[in-house]
């Protein structure tokens, strides 16, 4: 199926219709934050999964009852999605956690004014881009990438759901909420995960001894984190996800995209990003 037919256009960008509904955005729009809230904000295929994980699991202090008990997107439900509706967040209790893939131009009045807490994680564009197109080959509400190459235009131009990775990493980065805001790579993440909580305890003001940092750590890393079926999308029916195509943790490295785009599509993917990003000035891990 196509774009016009997947996909509706919201403040500039593509979302998919079956899971953003026009009464789900408008939700999100009149959405009341707090300022002890969490927010984690990534572009799509950035590490969202794997911080659904690790922040609840900091604020329990390791404790794994709820990771082990609720699936991932009612513990850290997807603000903008349509299921968001139906939580009763209002009624949670403080320190709340949620998820949005929103650019920053795209956050609303309330989240400006109230100023939450949020967690920005991004990840090497070029291996985002390879999670994104197996992911779209096998979720049945995105529009099927075709070959890598096609896709690759459609990335690169922003025309992949919410919209131009570039667009979304050098909005966050240049945010006025820059106090409120912590930034992490995945690339960091896969590095020292240890280290990774441990600024993000920080950050969050809980503090954690060494021996809950390993325990969550542990459960966290990759192989382990693939087994917790609250955490794996295996619930979900596979008209849906379909993960005989390709798992959702599929690989959960750093660096896949080396096995995937061609020379002629690594060197385009440098020029575009080298133009795109020269007026940012920040050390990104993996430049
Ligand atoms: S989504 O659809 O936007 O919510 O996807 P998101 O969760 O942001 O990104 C999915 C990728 O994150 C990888 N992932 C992990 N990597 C390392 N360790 C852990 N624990 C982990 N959990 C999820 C997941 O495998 C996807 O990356 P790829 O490269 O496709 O494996």
């Amino acid at each position: 199926m196509t774009e016009e037919e997947l996909y509706t256009t919201y403040k500039g960008v593509y979302l998919p219709k079956v899971v953003h509904s026009t009464e789900s955005l408008k939700y999100y729009e009149e959405f009341s934050f707090r300022p002890d809230d969490i927010l984690i904000v990534t572009y799509p295929k950035s590490g969202t999964t794997w911080m659904q994980e690790i922040v609840p699991l900091i604020l329990s202090q390791g404790d794994p009852e709820l990771v082990d008990t609720v699936p991932n997107w009612d513990r850290v439900p997807w603000l903008e999605e349509t299921r968001a509706c139906d939580l009763n967040l209002d009624q949670r209790p403080s320190p709340r956690v949620f998820i949005t893939h929103f650019k920053y131009d795209m956050m609303s009045t309330g989240f400006f004014k109230v100023k939450p807490r949020v967690i920005y994680v991004m990840r090497n564009p070029r291996d985002v881009f390879t999670s994104y197109f197996h992911f779209s080959r096998m979720a049945s509400y995105l529009v099927t990438p075709g070959t890598q190459a096609e896709f690759l235009h459609k990335f690169l131009d922003g025309k992949a759901i919410f919209g131009s990775w570039f667009d979304h990493v050098k909005g966050w980065m240049s945010s006025a909420e820059q106090q409120h805001i912590m930034y992490i790579s995945y690339e960091e993440m896969i590095l020292d995960l240890e280290a990774s909580v441990t600024r993000m305890a920080q950050f969050l003001d809980t503090p954690l001894d060494s021996e809950m940092i390993r325990k969550i750590t542990d459960r966290c890393v990759f192989k382990n984190m693939k087994k917790n079926k609250m955490s794996n999308y295996s619930l979900v029916p596979s008209t849906m996800m379909d993960q005989n195509v390709s798992e959702f943790l599929r690989k959960g490295i750093a660096g896949d995209w080396k096995n995937h785009l061609t020379v002629a599509e690594a060197e385009h993917f440098d020029e575009f990003y080298q133009k795109k990003m020269q007026d940012v000035k920040y050390n990104f891990f993996w430049d």
